[in-house]
Order: structure tokens, then sequence, then C-alpha cells
């Protein structure tokens, strides 16, 4: 079996914020993921350090527990993992499980991985299991104190294990949802499942505009991202065009191609119309909107040449008419991709910035 660390982040430091506003090194770990190789039946043994960046002894617990990313990629561990179906935390112990270290010493930790003959159901075993191993560490003096009077800071890293069985498993992967957001500039969102028993170390790819004679207003690149098999990750990108620039008006088709590392790319296709304006005074003592820095937003509603607190006030009154909704990009001043109360606000917060520049 071959127990391969991933050296390239052989060392990452875990910074803490402390209530006075510190950042304190706290605990290091090399490496940080193991992604192991191996078959059924098989048993292994590899290890990593934890070493002491503080400057004062820390007492360390460690634990074996399930992790998983949520659909934004963002790392969950233990509890907040749930229930991992595909989990190897029965597979691994780890010793030592407790130890004290001085500032600079670090220990060395055993991982000791026993792979089962079969899932408890008899099944076979196929495909990619995961877990963790979490190392904690807490101030040494930090125990002495009667509790409630004093912070005790946590130090928490999780070491990430991957194992899978070699020759088994499959990859598939499918675009589950494809959804447009405001216009200026164009967001996309997408949703990617991978429905195989394989982890998928790097999915990536690009979004597409094209216009309805086939030429390709742009390509947003999809920045790799991986995904464990029975999970879902939700990915959004941005235009590149610059905020103003919307695309001109009529029908376009957002394609997005998805490489997983299968044996064929996966697509999702979504139609975008971007309506012209035909811009209306909205009440009949006002003039036509204006959009008084070319930024593609109509922040004069009333027309009258300035933001006032009138022009949030108007276009919350004409907020359903069709004057405001058949030209929503003009009025999308949250860049959603439609016209509600949350613009009202949005277009509001344009006339008194939160930097306090309101007088
Ligand atoms: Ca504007
Ligand atoms: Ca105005
Ligand atoms: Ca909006």
């Amino acid at each position: 079996m071959k127990a391969k660390a991933l050296a390239a982040a052989a060392a990452a430091a875990v910074s803490v914020l402390l209530g006075g506003g510190i950042v304190v090194q706290a605990l290091r770990v090399s490496p940080v993921a193991f992604d192991i190789t191996t078959s059924a039946g098989a048993s292994s043994t590899f290890s990593f350090r934890a070493i002491n960046d503080e400057s004062q002894p820390l007492r360390f617990r460690v634990e074996v527990c399930d992790w998983v990313r949520d659909l934004y990629g963002t790392n969950l561990f233990c509890e907040a993992a749930g229930e991992v179906p595909r989990s190897a935390s029965a597979w691994i112990e780890v010793v030592p499980r407790q130890f004290r270290l001085e500032p600079d010493e670090a220990q060395d930790l055993r991982v000791t991985l026993r792979v089962p003959e079969a899932a408890p159901d008899g099944t076979p075993l196929e495909g990619s299991y995961w877990t963790a191993v979490m190392v904690e560490a807490v101030p040494e003096e930090a125990g002495g104190e009667p509790p409630g009077t004093e912070v005790v800071v946590k130090r928490r890293f999780g070491v990430k294990v991957l194992v899978t069985l070699a020759g088994t498993g499959r990859r598939d992967g499918q675009i589950l949802l494809l959804e447009r957001h405001g216009l200026n500039p164009l967001g996309v969102s997408l949703e990617f499942a991978n429905r195989g028993t394989l982890n998928l170390p790097s999915v990536s790819g690009r979004i597409e505009v094209r216009d309805v004679a086939g030429t390709v207003w742009e390509r947003i690149p999809v920045d790799p991202f991986p995904l464990l098999p029975g999970y879902v990750r939700r990915v959004t990108v941005q235009s590149a065009r610059p905020r103003g620039k919307r695309l001109p008006p009529g029908d376009y088709a957002l394609l997005a191609v998805l490489d997983y590392g299968g044996d064929v790319l996966v697509g999702a296709q979504l139609l975008l119309r971007v309506p012209e304006l035909r811009l209306v005074p909205l009440a009949a003592e006002a003039q036509t909107p204006q959009d008084l820095d070319g930024d593609g937003f109509y922040e004069d509603v009333t027309g009258d040449g300035s933001l006032t607190e009138d022009d949030p006030v108007l276009l919350g009154a004409a907020l359903e008419s069709e004057a405001v909704q058949q030209n929503w990009p003009a009025f999308d001043f949250d860049n959603d991709g439609d016209v509600d109360f949350d613009d009202v606000l949005a277009l509001d917060a344009l006339r008194n910035p939160p930097d306090g520049s309101d007088e």
C-alpha cells in the first residue's frame, strides 16, 4: 500500500484570534492530509507531527472524527459533519491520544489504518472512504483556573485521511442546477453532484456566454474544487466584464461545461435574456430615470438629476409596476437578478454609504 502525504502543503499554521485582537501562532501539524490507496482487509501505518508554536506549554488531545465539506466547500468536523455514509473513522487508531509539549517541542503521532474485509452489511467495499484525526490543544495553566474566570481559546486542527480501495469505484458527476443572478456584472451559480463512489480531487471547467449566432462573448472559468462521493458543491462565478458594460440586449445561452476526471465532460445550458431598457417616468410628476455615473444602474429614479431620499421612496412605491419590472436591470441595485424591496434598501444605502460619509 502507498501512503502519500500531500507534501505541497507540508506545514500549515493555525492562527487564533484572541480577545485582545492579537493573532498568535498556535499549533502546527505536518503533513495536513493523507491520500491512501489500499485494499480491503489491509493494515498500514503512517505518522504526522504536531508542533507547539506558542510560547507556553500546551496540553494536547487527539481524536478520530468524521469530516465533510458543506455545499460551499467549507470543512465541517466531528458533530458538525453529521452522518457520513462513507466514514472511515472506525478504521483508524492514533497514538498517543494525550500529551503535553513545551514551546517548540514536537510529537510524532502514529496512525494505524485497518481496512475491514467488507462493509458491516457484508457488501464489498468500493471507492473512497474518509475521516480526520483532530488535534486539539489548550494552554496548560488554563486547567487551574476556576470555571468562567478565563476564556480558554482552543486550538484545533483536522488532519484529513482519504482511503481509496485500489481498482474499485466509479466516477460519475452531474450538474444539478444552473442559475443566473444579476447582469451587471453577470453572475451565475451552478451545483455539481458527485454521484460516483470515488473522491473527485479536482473538478474544473467554464461557463460560456454565447449569442444566438453561436458567437462566444465570454468564457468564465470555474476554479478547480474537490468533491467527496455522495456530496454536492455550489459554485458562483462572475463575469469579468466591468460594471456598466452589460451585454447588449438579446438572447444568449449560458453553457456550463465541467471536467471531473471522468470519461466525458458534463454540461448544462440556460437561456439568458437581456432586455432592452425602455425607461419611462415612474410617476406623473417625475422625469425619466437617469444613470448619473454611467455604471448601468439608474439611481436617479425621479429623473431630477440628483440622488436624494425621493429616489428610493419612488422606487418602493412603483416596485410592482411594469415600468420597473420590465426594466429590472436598471433597478437591480443589489445585482441579484430581480427588483424587489432589497433593491430599495440597496439604493438607499448608496445615498448614505455605510462608511459614515453621510452628514
Ligand atoms: Ca448609476
Ligand atoms: Ca432623483
Ligand atoms: Ca435585486
